[in-house]
């Protein structure tokens, strides 16, 4: 285990609230030292506990009150500490200290959640991943609060609550938990065609990441970079991972759900604990102001992207992930993001779901951590010190002296001042507003389907296949009949042999409805903001798919490999070192966890046993070698166990390795039923099984041969 110390301001500044037990005595929250931590004061030894007794009773307060309001959406959640390095100065686009010095580190912490269930559900629900990240800027904190997806269900804040409450469990049985397949999520989005873009990214594999490695931050809305001259420049915020974008199939993520439900968090927190810091090049899009009206969309309407082919991606940082919370309470559920917390040379665009954020956040904190002094919670704290007259609230730390606590005072001598801009005092971005007080939609925002189809027909074929059964999957948990067909008359607008396709597997008829877009006023004309079907300048773009991301690396991978007694200690040794130096990693899976004496009389340590773990937890497997340890794997006790987790690894289109001597395992496989040249299959008969296999693991799954190798 490597260990992974951070020293920058931050953490030096954690390190002042981080204690240790370690050789310590027990005391109470007073300092009292404790004698007897076992048992309570009572009026002789079998007679009734005493009220005085102030040790049991600040024991058990403090249990009563050590839980707090889970996150609204977002609850369950994996936090990393981290850095940001800067590669090009973007000086010429913002002002901003840390997006202006080369080579300049700035301390982050991240938070990856999922959006909608509570914070012990599954890590593996179909859902949206938040990706937060509070960088620690010397000018002030800037949270930067994104998610794994581009763009988002709605245009305007007004509709969050409904949509939230839509996908949420259903008010009067609290069920499902964690999962948008039910009635009252699909009969929302069924009336609300803004959706159907960001449908179309839920219902792709985006949602079922492999790892929170493995997936793309984006910031989703416009903001604005202003430099110093005062020139401003739409920017869209890009996470790419270095070790690409990979996710798991579905059912492999529901049997995931069941056997390690913290895949994520245990994925993350390994990976940082083994040294592979998880690692993603920061991009951005940068839009001229004045080119605001250049393309066939809004650029503040958050159910677009911007097309990469129309506008690149700059890599301009690394963002890497170097050290775990030294406590998950205190650090990841105690940080609070919020995307108003900005910094000079980084503004808002007016971006109706992204205005309407800016209130939401600091209120949520208020109610979920208390007390209008969470920016003094350690891991909130910005590293620069905060001056200014805001005083007292709950649980206050900070101990201001002085007389002073308004401005303007004579009493301080005028303190704190006012930072003049060349200080690096905030101002607003001075962006001319007139207009007539409406609430209504801007037309500009009308066109829900183009980019819903740019996304669809970026897609390869397989994804498409997996967008299809996802929505399938949905649908058919859906109990009312009219909103599967509602839904399906969307899909309608998107590609018909999509909707059709759906309709079939739920028993539904494609109806093309015209339906009116639930949010707009009721004296609006409908008609004329009815979206119409409409091609996208961009008809599809390569960026969109999985299938184009990196696939040169096998660092951080699991592999297991299944052995017994009697194995080929050379070879499986000899593979092992192969794959390790390739930066994977290896899991000695047998049928008990009893040590396993290989062929040459070494000893192996298994960490799983074939009823302990699953296929489904390893990205591949090598079924081990020799001929004794072949005849153990397929005693009637582990056959099954074994065969199962070939077949099972088979079915997800993993990479499997049969070492020799083991055909007798190959031949009672689903794997025997191949019929053509699979890439992903390596056996004893290969001259260069190794590198075939790194290869393979490589490219991560062989999503192509899906159908062959299910039927
Ligand atoms: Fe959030 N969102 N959100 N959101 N959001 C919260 O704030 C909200 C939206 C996102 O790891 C809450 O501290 C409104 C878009 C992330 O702590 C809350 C609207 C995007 C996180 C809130 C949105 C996000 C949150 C709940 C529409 C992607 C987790 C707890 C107007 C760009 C941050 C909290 C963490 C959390 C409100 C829409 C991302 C209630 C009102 C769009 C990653 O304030």
């Amino acid at each position: 285990m490597k260990t992974n110390k951070q020293n920058n301001e931050k953490a030096d500044q954690l390190k002042l609230h981080t204690t240790s037990n370690d050789n310590e005595k027990l005391t109470t929250n007073q300092g009292l030292k404790i004698n007897n931590n076992q048992d309570s004061l009572k009026a002789g030894e079998r007679g009734p506990s005493l009220l005085e007794d102030f040790i049991l009773r600040e024991k058990i307060t403090h249990f009563d009150h050590e839980r707090i309001p889970e996150r609204v959406v977002h609850a369950r959640g994996s936090g990393a500490h981290g850095i940001f390095k800067l590669h090009k100065n973007l000086a010429e686009y913002t002002k901003a200290g840390f997006l202006t010095q080369v080579d300049k580190e700035t301390p982050v912490f991240v938070r990856f959640s999922t959006v909608a269930g509570s914070k012990g559900s599954t890590d593996l629900a179909r859902d949206v991943r938040g990706f937060a990240i509070k960088f620690y800027t010397e000018e002030g904190n800037y949270d930067l609060v994104g998610n794994n997806m581009p763009v988002f269900f709605i245009q305007d804040a007004m509709k969050f609550p409904d949509l939230v409450h839509a996908v949420k469990p259903e008010p009067d049985n609290e069920i499902p938990q964690a999962a948008s397949a039910h009635d009252t999520f699909w009969d929302f989005i069924s009336l609300m065609p803004e959706s159907m873009h960001m449908i179309m990214w839920l219902m792709s594999d985006r949602a079922i990441p492999r790892s929170l490695r493995m997936m793309e931050g984006f910031g989703v809305h416009s903001y604005k970079f202003i430099n110093e001259e005062g020139k401003a420049h739409f920017v869209k915020f890009h996470f790419k991972p270095k070790l690409g974008v990979h996710s798991v199939a579905w059912n492999e993520a529901q049997a995931i759900s069941g056997v390690d439900s913290d895949f994520h968090k245990r994925d993350l927190w390994e990976a940082i604990e083994n040294g592979d810091y998880p690692e993603w090049d920061f991009g951005v899009q940068l839009i001229p102001e004045e080119d605001e009206h250049q393309f066939d969309f809004d650029l503040l309407d958050p159910t677009k992207l911007v097309p990469e082919d129309e506008v690149p991606v700059e890599i301009v940082g690394t963002l890497t992930l170097t050290r775990n919370p030294d406590n998950f309470f205190a650090e990841t559920e105690q940080v609070a993001f919020h995307p108003g917390h900005i910094v000079p040379g980084i503004d808002f665009s007016n971006d109706p779901l992204l205005q309407g954020r800016l209130f939401s956040y600091t209120d949520t904190q208020l109610s979920r951590l208390g007390s209008p002094n969470f920016h003094e919670i350690p891991i909130n704290r910005s590293v620069n010190t905060v001056h200014n007259n805001q005083r007292d609230g709950h649980m206050r730390q900070q101990i201001v002296k002085g007389k002073s606590s308004y401005d303007p005072n004579s009493t301080g001598g005028g303190c704190p001042f006012q930072a003049m801009m060349s200080e690096g005092g905030f101002t607003s971005h001075q962006e001319r507003v007139s207009g007539a007080k409406i609430r209504e939609r801007s037309k500009s925002f009308v066109d829900h389907y183009s980019q819903a189809k740019l996304f669809y027909n970026s897609q390869s074929n397989p994804e498409k296949q997996h967008l299809q059964n996802a929505l399938v999957f949905e649908l058919s948990k859906v109990t009312i009949p009219e909103v599967r067909e509602r839904v399906v008359g969307q899909l309608a607008f998107i590609n018909n042999s999509l909707a059709s396709k759906v309709a079939e597997k739920l028993g539904v008829q494609v109806k093309k409805l015209k339906w009116p877009n639930q949010s707009l006023p009721a004296d609006s004309n409908k008609a004329e903001l009815q979206s119409e079907e409409k091609e996208p300048k961009t008809k599809a773009s390569d960026t969109l798919s999985m299938q184009n991301t990196v696939k040169n690396t096998i660092k951080s991978r699991k592999i297991g490999f299944i052995i017994a007694n009697g194995c080929d200690a050379k070879a499986i040794n000899q593979l092992k070192k192969t794959i390790e130096q390739n930066g994977a990693k290896v899991e000695l899976i047998a049928p008990s966890l009893a040590k396993v004496k290989a062929d040459d009389g070494s000893e192996l340590t298994p960490k799983h046993s074939l009823t302990s773990t699953a296929s489904v937890c390893f990205d591949a497997l090598f079924i081990g070698s020799g001929k004794q340890a072949v005849k153990e794997l397929m005693v009637p006790e582990n056959r099954h166990l074994v065969l199962h987790f070939i077949n099972e690894a088979y079915k997800h289109c993993k990479a499997i390795y049969f070492g020799t001597d083991t055909e007798d395992l190959y031949h009672n496989s689903n794997v025997a039923t191949k019929k053509h040249d699979d890439p992903a299959i390596i056996t004893w008969e290969d001259a260069t099984p190794g590198d075939k296999f790194i290869s393979a693991i490589e490219k991560h799954r062989v999503w192509d041969l899906e159908t062959e190798r299910n039927t």
